[in-house]
């Protein structure tokens, strides 16, 4: 496949000037003139294609492309999770064990605007804890209402244990917030009470499986309701080994009767140290390999979201990259101006290289589907965004894993790790963790790699390549599923 001039996605971020943003897509050749997408897909229609080409989570083509941030304004919450502890943010949508900084709604307002300046990705705000944002309704909304009339292009997205939904739902759709998450772990009561020892509602406090039962029937009626009303819904679920994992087979099902966009089941992160219930209590979380299995379990349901990455709740940028820490409240201006050029060109850039990414990963997988061999690949693939095969295995945060079968290639998850290099040393104790993180894994590929950490990577069964390195994702791994197969002669894994 003949693909575009190769284009960073530092080339594009890093750049100030629009001009240069436009000089290097046109560099590009591809001739599109949409605006801000690729073309539909084969399975979707144009208005739901319309509300999620430019979403990072409900869309896994768009977190190549798009960011999010979250601002933590709504703090207040109506019911207990076994994996919470409140010192921390909502571990329903946020990463356990971290403390985000918490706003008010005009402090907020300040921050989207000089974040919107400066990180042209942006296409989402979302509030996503600590705390629930439909039940710590005011500060969600004064939030919303602010930031639209200043930026009236940026799409809202509120993530919500559910409980106090149902009583928001007409005004969500007046506020124009177009995607929802609601967390549901269980749609039986009994399960329910494993999770959850309690809830507060209409003033009081239930617990037991009266707690889980009023909680289930609110998430279920919420659910209904934007449904009805075309909200895209999401719906996270933290699959907890032993408890629900395999309800989580039966959630889907209800999930999908009620009209969810979306399945995002995560791991549990349990950690003694984050002072949990389960913490505390010895209750493990998933390993990558059990959530790949549950995951594959549960493909042919409604549709997973692979590609989460348990963010904060004030984070900001691409998924796999958080730059929160450069947008704290003393690191922006205090009365900052919107300036929409950036954002503008980079659609405008985006809109052509998207095109172009779409068009090779398409073939890509239809040559891999081609060849009758049965038997998997599993790749990871570091990567810094752009969909290309375009980070240093030193300098790499995580790796994307996809499979290459007779089904073609799919994004499958991600693995995190401590990068190889600190201050341009490779650190032994880095790559052994990296090793454990690759479990599974049959290749890597990178934009390089040292001939050091390759060897000890070998040693542990794993190769690893830059043969690819620049490519379309899709591509490379289309190339070298052919020489492994023997399609072509071997390259890649000398
Ligand atoms: Fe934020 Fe959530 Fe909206 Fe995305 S995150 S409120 S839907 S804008 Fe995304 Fe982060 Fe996963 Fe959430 S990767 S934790 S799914
Ligand atoms: Fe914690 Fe979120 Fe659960 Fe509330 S909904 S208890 S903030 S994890």
């Amino acid at each position: 496949m003949m693909s575009a001039p190769i284009i960073s996605l530092e080339s594009l971020t890093n750049t100030t000037s629009a001009g240069q943003l436009l000089t290097i897509a046109n560099s590009g050749g591809c001739a599109s003139s949409s605006c801000g997408s690729s073309s539909t897909p084969t399975d979707m229609n144009s208005a739901t294609w319309e509300k999620i080409k430019d979403h990072p989570c409900f869309s896994e083509e768009a977190h190549h492309y798009f960011a999010r941030m979250h601002v933590a304004v709504a703090p207040a919450c109506n019911i207990q999770c076994n994996y919470c502890n409140r010192k921390y943010d909502c571990a329903n949508e946020s990463r356990p064990g971290v403390v985000s900084e918490k706003l008010t709604p005009d402090q907020a307002l300040r921050k989207v605007i000089a974040v919107a300046n400066e990180v042209p990705q942006l296409s989402v705000l979302g509030i996503a804890g600590p705390g629930d944002a439909c039940y710590d309704w005011n500060k969600t909304r004064a939030t919303f209402e602010r930031v639209a009339r200043e930026i009236p292009d940026i799409k809202l997205c509120i993530s919500t244990n559910g409980l106090a939904l149902p009583e928001h739902v007409d005004e969500l759709v007046e506020m124009n917030i177009s995607h929802v998450t609601i967390t549901i772990n269980m749609v039986d009561p009994e399960v329910g009470e494993q999770i959850y020892p309690w809830i507060f509602y209409g003033h009081r406090r239930y617990t037991g499986t009266d707690a889980a039962k009023i909680l289930h029937e609110r998430q279920m009626l919420g659910l209904e309701m934007l449904s009805e009303r075309g909200i895209l819904t999401k719906i996270n679920s933290v699959m907890i080994p032993g408890v629900n994992d395999q309800h989580l087979i039966e959630v889907n099902k209800w999930v999908r009767e009620r009209g969810a966009f979306l399945h995002n089941v995560m791991p549990l992160i349990s950690d003694p140290a984050h002072g949990t219930s389960f913490g505390l209590n010895g209750q493990r979380g998933p390993n990558a390999l059990e959530l790949k299995a549950l995951h594959d379990r549960l493909e042919g349901g409604v549709k997973l979201m692979r590609h989460c990455r348990q963010c904060r709740a004030d984070a900001v940028g691409l998924l796999g990259a958080d730059r929160g820490q450069e947008f704290t409240l003393d690191r922006i201006p205090l009365e900052p101006l919107y300036d929409g050029g950036k954002r503008h060109d980079y659609r405008e850039v985006v809109s052509r290289i998207r095109d172009d990414h779409s068009a090779a990963k398409k073939e890509a997988i239809a040559t891999v589907a081609s060849v009758n061999i049965r038997g998997s690949l599993q790749v990871a693939v570091a990567t810094k965004g752009g969909g290309r095969i375009n980070e240093h295995f030193g300098h790499a945060k995580e790796f994307q894993v996809y499979e290459a079968s007779q089904t073609g290639i799919k994004f499958v998850g991600h693995r995190k790790v401590e990068p190889y290099c600190h201050g341009g040393l490779g650190e032994d104790a880095a790559l052994a963790g990296i090793i454990a993180a690759l479990d599974g894994i049959d290749i890597v590929l990178c934009a390089r790699i040292g001939d050091c950490p390759k060897e000890k990577l070998m040693e542990a069964g794993i190769r690893a390549t830059d043969t690819y390195g620049y490519e379309y994702i899709e591509d490379g791994i289309s190339a070298l599923h052919a020489t492994e197969f023997g399609t072509v002669p071997s390259q890649a894994t000398a």
